[in-house]
């Protein structure tokens, strides 16, 4: 058979591999791995690893909606997911602090005031795959879809705090997961995060009419209205708005208030911009929190054969995670970055949010270079181009897409 492959090809062929994957996910031998709460549906996602499982959607189904239906939501994790007995359960928080605490699932939510926000999480590596065409990059081969925003309900990370009375001196606030991450030295260690205290206690503008600020963190135990799926760290994770997404700790079992940066593998040595990665450069960079002022073309998908005329080309932006930034601006180029013009953003400006955007630009016969990039409401603008890094992090060029009109 040598004709090319038709849509309804794909899909029947796709719809036939869904399934398959469907019931491995519930096999036996697959739990041990992914316990049954995990074995949600990932048809609808990419795999990239299935040890540990590592998935995202397509551009295509990315753009489709402004808030990412669970099932469409990147998945990356380091290690297996743990499964949680929520009646055994218990979240600590020490270090720093009068009052240490224990806590449950239930006591989270009782005590505490339940925020609902809608942020963006990011994976540091995502698009990483256009970062190793300059120089090859091992990890994860993230194409655009390591992101998606959603709702988050949960307490206020700073009000856990206050009520753990803080003491003097405290500057940073660790978090601590429960998935056994296998070292290469054979022991396990758990996934780890830290965020400056600064950044626990900042609030950002109100979302919505009659909306109280929002928390810069929560502990958040639903997303988009359901309990947290173990896939995205049932009973409890961290959210941090506009961090790194390695900073919105899954499984969270732990919180330390420290002086200092939390010295778990994840803080102190990777998530960190480095080129050489020798033992002495590593030491020496800061862990990294913000993520950087983004936009991709997600609609057509690259490569795609389109009808010349007014064609649709959609994706989303993402502002930095500086305080406050919102995206304000996005252009397209169809001529490889001469000339631009203004797409329609849709949304609202939310700090720690993606805006989807969409344009309608006349397309003539031929190959076109389709190019956006983003500018947000500190004035920053999206560079052309994006240093090479070791680990491929924070890429963040302008985003290009070959489309052939005809
Ligand atoms: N405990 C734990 N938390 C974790 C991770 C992990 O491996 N273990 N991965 C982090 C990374 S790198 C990212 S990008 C986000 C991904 O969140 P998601 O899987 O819900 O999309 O979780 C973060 N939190
Ligand atoms: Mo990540």
């Amino acid at each position: 058979m040598n004709r090319p492959l038709s849509r309804r090809d794909w899909l029947r062929i796709s719809s036939a591999a869904a399934a398959a994957l469907a019931t491995a996910r519930t096999s036996p031998l697959w739990s041990q791995d992914r316990p049954a709460a995990a074995a949600v549906d990932t048809s609808k996602l990419l795999v990239r690893s299935e040890n540990p499982f590592n998935a995202e959607p397509t551009l295509a189904d990315l753009v489709a909606e402004e808030v990412t239906p669970t099932d469409r939501f990147f998945i990356r994790s380091h290690g297996p997911t743990p499964k949680v007995d929520v009646k055994s359960y218990s979240l600590t928080v020490e270090g720093l602090v009068n009052k240490p605490l224990t806590l449950s699932l239930d006591e989270v939510k009782a005590k505490f005031a339940a925020h609902t926000l809608t942020a963006s999480l990011t994976c540091a590596g995502n698009r990483r795959v256009e970062m190793a065409r300059i120089k090859p990059i091992s990890g994860v081969q993230w194409d655009a879809g390591a992101i998606g925003n959603a709702t988050w309900t949960g307490a206020a990370l700073a009000q856990i705090l206050e009520a753990a009375e803080i003491q003097p001196g405290a500057k940073h606030v660790w978090f601590e997961g429960l998935d056994p991450i296998p070292e290469k030295d054979g022991s396990v260690a758990p996934f780890g995060g830290s965020i400056p205290l600064e950044r626990a206690l900042a609030t950002t503008p109100p979302q919505g009419a009659g909306a109280k600020p929002a928390p810069g963190a929560i502990v958040a135990y639903a997303m988009n209205d359901a309990p947290l799926t173990a896939d995205h760290g049932y009973p409890l994770r961290t959210v941090v708005p506009g961090f790194i997404g390695a900073r919105s700790v899954k499984w969270l079992a732990k919180i330390v208030v420290s002086d200092r940066s939390s010295p778990n593998h994840y803080v102190a040595e990777a998530y960190k911009v480095v080129t050489e990665g020798t033992a002495d450069e590593v030491a020496r960079a800061e862990p990294i929190y913000e993520m950087p002022l983004n936009s991709v073309i997600c609609l057509p998908a690259a490569g795609a054969k389109v009808t010349a005329g007014r064609v649709q080309v959609a994706g989303y932006a993402l502002p930095s995670g500086k305080p406050r930034a919102t995206v304000r601006r996005v252009e397209l180029s169809t001529d490889g970055g001469k000339t631009w013009q203004d797409a329609k953003l849709r949304g609202e400006a939310v700090p720690g949010c993606w805006r989807l955007w969409e344009a309608e630009p006349m397309l003539a016969a031929g190959k076109h270079t389709l190019v956006v990039r983003a500018t947000d409401s500190t004035g920053a603008v999206q560079p052309r181009e994006f240093p090479w890094n070791l680990k491929g992090y924070l890429y963040s060029a302008w985003h290009r897409c070959e489309v052939q009109a005809g």
